[in-house]
């Protein structure tokens, strides 16, 4: 198949520049995550990419082995982490350590780079301190914007970085969640931070954790919007070759698994609020699990491979009881589990999602319509499979009159399991 010209082949590491790259995983061609299909497209068939990752054997950064042109993917956007009560509350938290580690004061100004509809820096704002984001999609921007959490809608780089100074002066904090991972050029956006940020600045990234990611098989959250995959090896490289020092991180239970580190620029002792927990620790962690010389990685690859043969089994089983399946969660990494696991809307009749955004869409490649939780109520399936397993407690709480009626929630990571 020829690669559509939007889509490109990363030959050289996209931290270093080596081309020592080695295959990980490959989840064949998949359409984008997050590209929910219109009702009235249903007849046409949607771009794929190839998607899969790689490793560079020189800095370690995990990446993937094609990237699609972040316009195609971020202008507009569907997702908004504010449904979820378990997102609300990290935020919160963050932003507590945040304040306390950077001793912010009323008035100091706040970053957030990818801040979305401005969860975050609404809990910044209920701290005293002032704001601004950077969203490069103009549906949600504008909606963060109207809400009165000022958002710059542009793709985040030194340039814009340079415009931010300029407008608003130096920042004391810049913060970054689930986005450093999603740029094709993470040494430029990191140079970026580096910009605004204050001497006496503190800067604060969460990413997917490598390590997590591996330990419990969440092969799902490998798609094209997910271009980089950190362990702290590969981030103190990463930060080092963008003038940034990493001080500290700190494991965070969201997402699967989220590695929380912090940065400054060293342009004064800006370490003050950088304190431990050691990086040695975890530096030890990875290495003890094989993700510094990449045996980890190997063993991976062949898990994912058992989740899918297990999970459509056991689908296989449950529906030719007779049985009736339908999902919960219209995630992006959703629908790389069932691409991958081949799963439609012949084994799983509708994907319930709070999202309104989704609602009344197909889901991409499976095409599996996309539905109110209200659905679930009118039409209760025997087997609901959480494809928002990250949200596990939460929806299992909200959706207990679903276990109370026998009903049965399918998680498929670390292995498939009915519980
Ligand atoms: O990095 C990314 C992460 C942070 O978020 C993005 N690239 C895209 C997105 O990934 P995702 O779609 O896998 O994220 P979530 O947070 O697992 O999505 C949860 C989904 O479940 C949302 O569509 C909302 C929905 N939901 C729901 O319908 N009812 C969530 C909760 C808590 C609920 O009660």
């Amino acid at each position: 198949m020829t690669l559509p010209p939007a889509c490109r082949a990363v030959r050289r590491c996209l931290a270093c520049g080596s081309a020592a790259l080695q295959l990980i995983l490959d989840l064949g061609w998949q359409p984008l995550a997050n590209r929910f299909v219109h009702p009235r497209d249903a007849g046409q068939n949607e771009p794929i990419f190839p998607l899969g990752i790689q490793h560079c054997r020189d800095c370690l950064l995990v990446q993937l082995t094609h990237v699609v042109d972040p316009s195609l993917l971020f202008t507009t956007y569907v997702y908004v982490p504010s449904t979820s009560t378990t997102w609300l509350a990290h935020c919160e938290e963050l932003a507590d350590d945040v304040v306390g580690r950077a001793r912010l004061r009323p008035g100091d100004l706040v970053v957030e780079v990818g801040s979305n509809d401005g969860t975050l820096l609404r809990a910044f704002q209920r701290r005293g301190q002032r704001v601004l984001g950077v969203d490069p999609a103009a549906n949600i921007a504008a909606q963060a914007d109207a809400a009165g959490v000022p958002t710059l809608n542009r793709f985040f780089g030194e340039a814009v970085a340079r415009e931010v100074l300029e407008r608003c002066g130096p920042a004391r904090a810049v913060v970054s969640t689930n986005v450093l991972a999603h740029v094709p050029d993470p040494v430029g956006f990191l140079r970026g931070v580096g910009v605004i940020l204050a001497s006496d600045g503190l800067y604060v990234n969460e990413s997917p954790s490598l390590h997590e990611m591996v330990r419990h098989n969440e092969f799902d959250t490998i798609y094209h919007e997910h271009v980089s995959y950190f362990s702290l090896h590969a981030l103190l490289g990463l930060f080092g070759r963008a003038g940034l020092h990493l001080r500290a991180a700190t494991p965070r239970p969201v997402h699967g698994g989220t590695l929380r580190v912090f940065g400054c620029t060293g342009k004064e002792a800006a370490a003050r609020g950088v304190r431990a927990p050691a990086l040695a620790d975890l530096l030890a962690a990875e290495r003890q699990s094989g993700l510094a010389d990449g045996t980890a990685l190997s063993a991976f690859s062949a898990r994912a491979e058992r989740v899918r043969e297990q999970l459509t089994r056991l689908v296989q089983a449950v529906r030719a009881e007779g049985r009736r399946v339908a999902a919960y969660g219209a995630t992006a990494k959703g629908n790389t589990l069932l691409g991958y696991c081949g799963l439609t809307a012949a084994q799983v009749e509708a994907i319930a999602d709070r999202n309104p955004r989704k609602q009344g869409l197909l889901a991409p490649g499976s095409r599996i319509p996309i539905v109110s939780p209200d659905w679930l109520r009118a039409r209760p399936p025997d087997v609901l499979l959480l494809l928002a397993w990250n949200l596990a407690d939460e929806i299992r709480q909200q959706l207990a009159w679903f276990g109370d009626a026998g009903g049965q929630f399918l998680l498929p990571v670390p292995e498939p399991r009915l519980v």
